[in-house]
Parts: C-alpha cells; structure tokens; sequence
C-alpha cells in the first residue's frame, strides 16, 4: 500500500501530476477540488455550500471538506493506495487524516510539494480562466486570494510533516514530462528504502 500526498500552491500543478501517476502505481486519485466541483455542477447540498467559498477563493470549512473526505477514502476501500491531491489544507485537516487513517490502519507515506513562482502560478490560472469556466480563475484579485489562503492556513503543513520525516519538495516549473520524471524518482526512491 502506497499513501501519497500531492501538495504545492494553488496551480502548482498537483491535479495534473496526480492524474499522470495514479495509474503507474495503481493508486485512487482523489482530489478534493474536483469532487466539490462534481458536486456543484450536479447541484447537490453539499456543492452548494462549497461553491460559495470556491467562488471567492476562500477554502471550504474544515467540518464539511474532513466529512467529504473521509466519506471518499472508505468508499474505496480496499485498494492499493490513494494519491491526495488538494487535501490537507490545513493542521486541521492533516490531524484528522491522521486520525482516519489510524483506525483504517493506514498511514502517509510521502508528501511531495510542487514548488512554483507565484508570478508562474499566477499566469497559469489566469490561463486556465480563459477556458475552464472555473469562477476562481477568473481574477488577479482571487487567485492573490487563494495565495494568500495558502500561506495562513496550508504552508504551516510543511513543519507537520517535515516533523513526521514524510516532506518532500521538487522544481514544479518545467514541462510535464520532467515534473513528473522527479516526482517519480521520489516515490521510487522511498518505497525501495
Ligand atoms: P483545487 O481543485 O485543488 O485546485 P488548484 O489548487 O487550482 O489546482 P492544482 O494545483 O491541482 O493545479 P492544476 O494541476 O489544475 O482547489 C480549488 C478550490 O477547491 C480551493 O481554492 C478551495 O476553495 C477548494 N478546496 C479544495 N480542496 C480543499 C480542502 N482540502 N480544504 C478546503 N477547500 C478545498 O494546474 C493548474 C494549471 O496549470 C492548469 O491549467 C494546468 O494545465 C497548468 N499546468 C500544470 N502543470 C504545468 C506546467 N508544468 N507548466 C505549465 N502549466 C502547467
């Protein structure tokens, strides 16, 4: 069983490498992000709620993205592993994880943060806006809102899990094909140790 977090800043590129390598190592890619967005384009409660902190850049609420993810991981369960991609955001978040993965008697094996200029992170998303329809793409002032949610709130995740000796970091600017190639060799490395 391999347990893999994808972390980095928003537009870092995490859906995109979590995409890329859940089928080298037969992992359950599951990204929070997506998952409210399925659930508000369907409409749902719990897509409607979301959708109202996804529009202004802000994060959805610890109580309601922790229910949704443990919800997530035990309908797949039994399986090889799961790439998390999106999640955890906050201390919050990476404790309960914890927590849930203890009483599945699983742990987190790696994290892998993808390192980006914000000014690259910026350019990216902007890009994206043009095409994805996605509301938190739209702006400067709600992508420098997502940035900013990113350092109070996530980047403290670092000193979490550089405590737990699981922390990795890696260049996140460069075509996808080398992105993933140093992604790769982290994870091999590490389950070979
Ligand atoms: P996410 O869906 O996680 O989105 P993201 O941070 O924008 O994207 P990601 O890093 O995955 O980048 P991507 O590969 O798409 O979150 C959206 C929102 O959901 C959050 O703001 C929050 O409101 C909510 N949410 C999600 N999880 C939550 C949680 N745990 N707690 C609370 N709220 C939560 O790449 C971005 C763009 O860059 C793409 O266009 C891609 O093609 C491009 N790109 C990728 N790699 C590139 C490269 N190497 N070079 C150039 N472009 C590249």
């Amino acid at each position: 069983m391999l347990n893999v977090i994808i972390f980095g800043k928003p537009g870092s590129g995490k859906g995109t490498q979590a995409a890329m390598i859940k089928d080298k190592y037969g992992l359950i890619h599951i990204s929070t992000g997506d998952v409210f967005r399925k659930n508000t384009s369907e409409g749902t409660e719990l897509g409607n709620l979301a959708k109202q902190y996804m529009s202004k850049g802000e994060l959805v609420p610890d109580k309601i993205t922790i229910a949704m993810l443990e919800s997530e991981i035990k309908s797949f369960m039994p399986c090889n592993g799961f790439i998390l991609d999106g999640f955890p955001r906050t201390i919050l978040q990476a404790e309960s994880l914890d927590k849930l993965l203890v009483n599945l008697n699983l742990k987190i094996d790696l994290v892998i943060a993808l390192d980006v200029p914000n000014k690259n992170l910026i350019n990216r998303l902007l890009e994206r806006g043009k095409t994805s329809g996605r509301a938190d793409d739209q702006s400067k002032e709600k992508i420098n809102k997502r940035l900013e949610e990113y350092d109070n709130k996530t980047k403290p995740l670092i000193i979490f899990y550089e405590n737990q000796k699981k922390f990795y970091s890696i260049d996140g600017v460069g075509s996808l094909t080398d992105i993933n190639i140093r992604l790769v060799d982290i994870i091999d490395s590490k389950c070979n140790d």
